[in-house]
C-alpha cells in the first residue's frame, strides 16, 4: 500500500490493556492529541472498547483503549474484562500498560507473572510492556520494575513513559511503526473513532458523575443519553441525559443539597460536549433508579455489551 506520493503506509490495529487506573486512555488521548475516551482517578473508568484513529503521513493505528483487567465477580465487571481480552484477539500489537509507581511486594510478584502470562496465553502479535507515571517515581526503583516484570513474559520492548505529561510517546510510536505491517488505511483520515455521538456523550457525564462524586456512587452510575434534538436555526443542541442509579438511596448524594451537586455534574458535562459537538447545548440530566442494573442483562445490552 501507498500514499499518493508512493510512500509505504504502515497501519494496524494496536489494543491497550492492563490493570484499571493504569492509564490507558490518558495514552490513547494523548496519542489522539484529542479527548475521546473518558478519565478518572477511580479505577473502572473505562466500560467498553473505545477505538481511535491515528493517522500520519505514513501510517494509520487504530487503538483500541479497553476496560482495566482485573478479576471480576459481578456480570458488569465480567463483560468489562471480556471486552478487554477479546480485543487482544484482532490486533497486529498489544500495549500492556501498567503503573509503576505501585509497590509490587515480594509476594505480589508470582500472582502478577501468572495473571500476566495467562492473558497473554493465546496472544501471537508483539506485545510491548508500558511502564506509566515514571514521572513519580525515582530511576533506580524503575530499573527494578522493568528487571521484575522482564522475567514475567518476554516483551517485544519495554517502554517507560508518562501519559500525563506525553514522555515516552515518541518512542512508542517509533516502535509502533516497527511491529505494525504494510497495508491501507481502514478509516477515512478525517474521523477520530468510531464512536456515536450519543456515546460520547453519555461517557462525558459519566466522566463527571466520576470526578464529582464519592468513592461508592460511580461503579452504581450508567448513563443513557435519552433525546438528542438538533435546531439549526436556533445553531442549538437540546440533549436529554439519564444518570441511572442502583439504589433509591444513591439519589439524594448524586442530587446533592438543593440539587446544588446534579448541577455541577451538568455544567461541567456541557462544557465538554459543547467542545465536542462545537455547539452550544442544553443539557438535561435526570436521575433514575434501575434496580441493581449492573446485573441485569437486559439493561447490559442497552449499554452496549
Ligand atoms: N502521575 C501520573 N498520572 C497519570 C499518568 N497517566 C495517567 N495518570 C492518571 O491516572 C488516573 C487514571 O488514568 P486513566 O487514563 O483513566 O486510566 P485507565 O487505565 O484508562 O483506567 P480504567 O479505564 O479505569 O481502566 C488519572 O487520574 C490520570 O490522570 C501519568 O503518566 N502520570
Ligand atoms: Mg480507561
Amino acid at each position: 500500500m501507498v500514499d499518493l506520493e508512493n510512500k509505504p503506509i504502515r497501519s494496524g490495529m494496536v489494543a491497550i490493556v492492563g490493570p484499571p487506573n493504569a492509564g490507558k486512555s490518558t495514552l490513547m488521548n494523548g496519542l489522539l492529541e484529542q479527548k475521546i475516551s473518558i478519565v478518572s482517578p477511580k479505577p473502572q473508568t473505562t466500560r467498553n472498547r473505545i477505538l481511535g484513529i491515528m493517522n500520519g503521513p505514513e501510517y494509520q493505528i487504530v487503538l483500541l483503549d479497553t476496560p482495566g483487567l482485573h478479576k471480576a465477580r459481578e456480570p458488569l465487571n465480567q463483560e468489562m474484562v471480556r471486552v478487554a481480552l477479546e480485543s487482544l484477539h484482532e490486533v497486529d500489537a498489544v500495549l500492556y500498560m501498567i503503573d509503576v509507581s505501585l509497590p509490587l511486594p515480594e509476594k505480589l510478584k508470582e500472582e502478577k507473572g501468572a495473571e500476566l502470562a495467562g492473558y497473554m496465553e493465546q496472544v501471537r502479535c508483539p506485545v510491548i510492556l508500558v511502564l506509566n507515571k515514571v514521572d513519580l517515581l525515582n530511576k533506580e526503583r524503575l530499573l527494578a520494575m522493568i528487571r521484575a516484570y522482564a522475567e514475567f513474559f518476554p516483551f517485544h520492548a519495554v517502554i517507560p513513559m508518562s501519559a500525563l505529561h506525553g514522555d515516552g510517546t515518541d518512542r512508542l510510536l517509533a516502535e509502533l511503526l516497527r511491529v505494525l505491517p504494510v497495508g491501507p488505511r481502514y478509516y477515512p483520515e478525517d474521523i477520530p473513532t468510531d464512536a456515536s455521538e450519543r456515546f460520547l456523550v453519555a461517557e462525558i457525564i459519566r466522566e463527571k458523575v466520576f470526578l464529582l462524586t464519592g468513592d461508592e456512587i460511580p461503579y452504581s452510575t450508567a448513563v443513557l443519553v435519552e433525546s438528542f434534538k438538533e435546531d439549526p436555526a436556533k445553531g442549538l443542541i437540546t440533549i436529554h441525559g439519564a444518570i441511572v442509579l442502583e439504589r433509591e438511596s444513591q439519589k439524594g448524594i448524586v442530587i446533592g443539597k438543593g440539587g446544588v451537586k446534579l448541577k455541577g455534574i451538568g455544567t461541567a458535562a456541557r462544557k465538554d460536549i459543547e467542545r465536542l459537538l462545537d455547539q452550544k447545548v442544553l443539557l438535561k440530566l435526570f436521575v433514575k433508579v434501575r434496580k441493581n442494573w449492573s446485573r441485569d442483562e437486559q439493561f447490559l445490552k442497552e449499554l452496549g455489551f
